[in-house]
């Protein structure tokens, strides 16, 4: 389907929303910009720019500077900042977008050729809220700075993703898939984690700064650093950790694959199999009205069981989960909500109205409380790993003997496992974006 429609529906339905909570939270109108570029400390470079998310949530115009206006019942007017300069290439939206842009209809457009004309075309609107971090201009309009009721208020709703919010992910899926493609073949070829990132970055067909995130490639024993982000040039891995995504028009992608070399360990390859297995079980166990803290103690279950299987552990599952041997295998939660962020806002909500669901004690890192619900899309990435720092207190503790110590030192070379994949919540059967195009 068409783009323009999609966006255009997908516009109709998020200002319906916005419009809802402005009236619960006591306002008239909400401006959003998409904001100033973060400048390093006591230097002259900017970091890599990303607009506020809440502006791209409405409207998928990049660059700095640009506002928001949104008032009920009429259409948004959005500012563009476009200033003449030699600097920096500006250009028209035409030559940008190759054409129309095919959201341009959804707005009512003002150019600005200065910072100044984008705040006077805001103006000062009566009982209004700012988003963003252009504050002092906010100040000066005389807005209510990034109230933090109706900002809770709004990122409660961007979890259920409309029909062109799907169709980013799934573009993102598609790029993302053609990247990891291409990063496993770095490595089946003998390269080393720079070598494997150029390759995945060719794949997606981006610079660095417009991956969904840092990309995470680690081989062998670097797998046990969850998000080990440092490029080394040691190569010829055994076994590596690919956790790597793309974004289109805003929206990202999170994908991970763990990957052996022939030359791997028989006993690790086994356990990378068994976590692939329980990871496709977990996958399709998404499904609506299921808290996600549930499914996250399931991941615990089925890890713990192959803990057991695999000689590692020679307690049951029940016992190696409750009394908290798994969590030192899998430190962090089965996954999170997916948007214009890689870890989307929301996930700690327990309604619109702003009340923290904390997660539970025995799981803090669980980054998301909520109940499933259909247009959700959350990522399930069971992981094992083998981290020194979090087995050390067992190694030394009273509960020694229940593990297979010279098994876990032999298996530490390789790291650990994660598979992760992005899930749409519908009615009925989940759907496995990831695996639509990435089968394995
Ligand atoms: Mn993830």
């Amino acid at each position: 389907m068409e783009l323009k429609p999609l966006f255009l529906a997908h516009l109709k339905e998020r200002l319906a929303y916005a419009e809802k909570a402005l009236a619960a939270n006591a306002f008239d109108a909400l401006v959003i910009s998409s904001g100033a570029a973060y400048t390093h400390f006591a230097d002259d470079q900017d970091a890599p720019f990303r607009p506020t998310p809440h502006f791209r949530h409405y409207c998928p115009l990049t660059g700095p500077h640009h506002a928001l206006l949104i008032r009920p019942g009429q259409k948004p007017l959005l500012a563009r900042y476009a200033p003449e300069d030699f600097w920096y290439e500006q250009l028209s939206l035409e030559a940008i977008w190759g054409g129309t842009p095919f959201w341009v209809e959804g707005f009512q457009v003002v150019e600005c050729a200065s910072l100044d004309a984008v705040w006077e075309a805001v103006g000062k609107p009566a009982r209004a809220a700012y988003i963003g971090n252009e504050t002092e201009r906010a100040a000066t309009a005389e807005l209510d700075i990034n109230p933090v009721k109706l900002t809770a208020y709004l990122d409660w709703g961007r979890a259920y993703k409309s029909e062109y919010e799907i169709r980013n992910l799934e573009d993102a899926t598609v790029l993302g898939a053609k990247g990891h493609i291409a990063g496993r073949e770095a490595f089946l070829a003998g390269g080393s984690e720079l070598e494997i990132h150029q390759a995945f970055a060719k794949g997606v067909g981006c610079l660095d700064h417009e991956l969904a995130f840092g990309s995470i490639v680690a081989l062998n024993e670097k797998g046990a650093t969850l998000h080990y982000e440092n490029k080394r040039h040691n190569k010829n891995g055994a076994t590596m950790i690919l956790d790597c995504g793309a974004r289109v028009r805003d929206y990202a992608s999170d994908i991970t694959r763990t990957i052996t070399a022939p030359t791997c360990d028989a006993r690790f390859k086994a356990l990378v199999a068994g976590m692939e297995k329980l990871q496709l079980e977990l996958c399709a166990a998404v499904k609506k009205n299921l808290p996600f803290g549930q499914l996250h103690h399931q991941a615990h279950l089925k890890v713990a069981a192959l803990l057991q299987e695999s000689g590692i552990m020679n307690v049951s599952a029940e016992e190696c989960v409750t009394k908290g041997f798994s969590r030192a295998f899998l430190p962090h939660g089965l996954g999170h909500h997916l948007g214009i962020q890689v870890h989307d806002v929301g996930g700690k909500l327990a309604g619109p109205d702003g009340t923290f669901q904390a997660p539970p004690p025995e799981y803090p890192n669980l980054r998301t409380t909520r109940t499933l619900e259909p247009r959700q899309i959350v990522t399930i990435e069971p992981g094992l790993y083998f981290i020194p720092m979090l087995l050390r207190p067992f190694r030394e503790g009273e509960h020694a003997s229940h593990f297979n110590w010279t098994l876990i030192d032999e298996l530490s070379a390789f790291g650990g496992i994660r598979i992760e994949d992005d899930i749409l919540v519908t009615e009925g059967e989940p759907r496995n974006l990831t695996r639509e195009h990435l089968a394995k």
